[in-house]
């Protein structure tokens, strides 16, 4: 879908703002910034679970490494693997937190919702400048 490395680096970047701000209003809830809303947690969860999937393609689109001056550190194509699994935790963590928010036990969704928040922050230590 894309024809040069900059369209890869915006669409990724879109994906991982809408990202932000979705989890950013779910992390407000579990730390009692705001009123805890099982549907509302429940319906960010399930837009985040999709956009997980996008960030993917684009990082694997030729050519997007080479002067790329974003926040991605360059590890993440020297190291594909390592980061590749990192990305296929976060889709994983965030399928179960999309699913299990759906059950609507509030417990067992600030639970899973912990268990993605702590692998977001191990990626972004090894491939994410602050
Ligand atoms: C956020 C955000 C991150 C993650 C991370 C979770 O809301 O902007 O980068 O959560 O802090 O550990």
């Amino acid at each position: 879908p894309f024809e040069k490395p900059s369209e890869a680096i915006e669409y990724r970047q879109a994906a991982f703002s809408m990202i932000a701000t979705n989890f950013g209003d779910m992390a407000n809830m579990v730390k009692g910034r705001k009123d805890w809303d099982q549907a509302q947690f429940s319906q960010r969860a399930q837009f985040i679970a999709q956009l997980a999937q996008m960030p993917e393609e684009a990082f694997q689109f030729k050519g997007a490494e080479a002067g790329d001056t974003t926040k991605a550190k360059p590890a993440i194509w020297s190291d594909w693997s390592g980061f590749n699994a990192k990305l296929t935790q976060f889709q994983t963590d965030m399928n179960q937190l999309a699913k299990v928010s759906l059950e609507g036990d509030e417990r067992a969704t600030k639970k899973a919702f912990g268990v993605a928040a702590k692998n977001c922050k191990s990626c972004h230590s090894d491939y994410k400048y602050k």
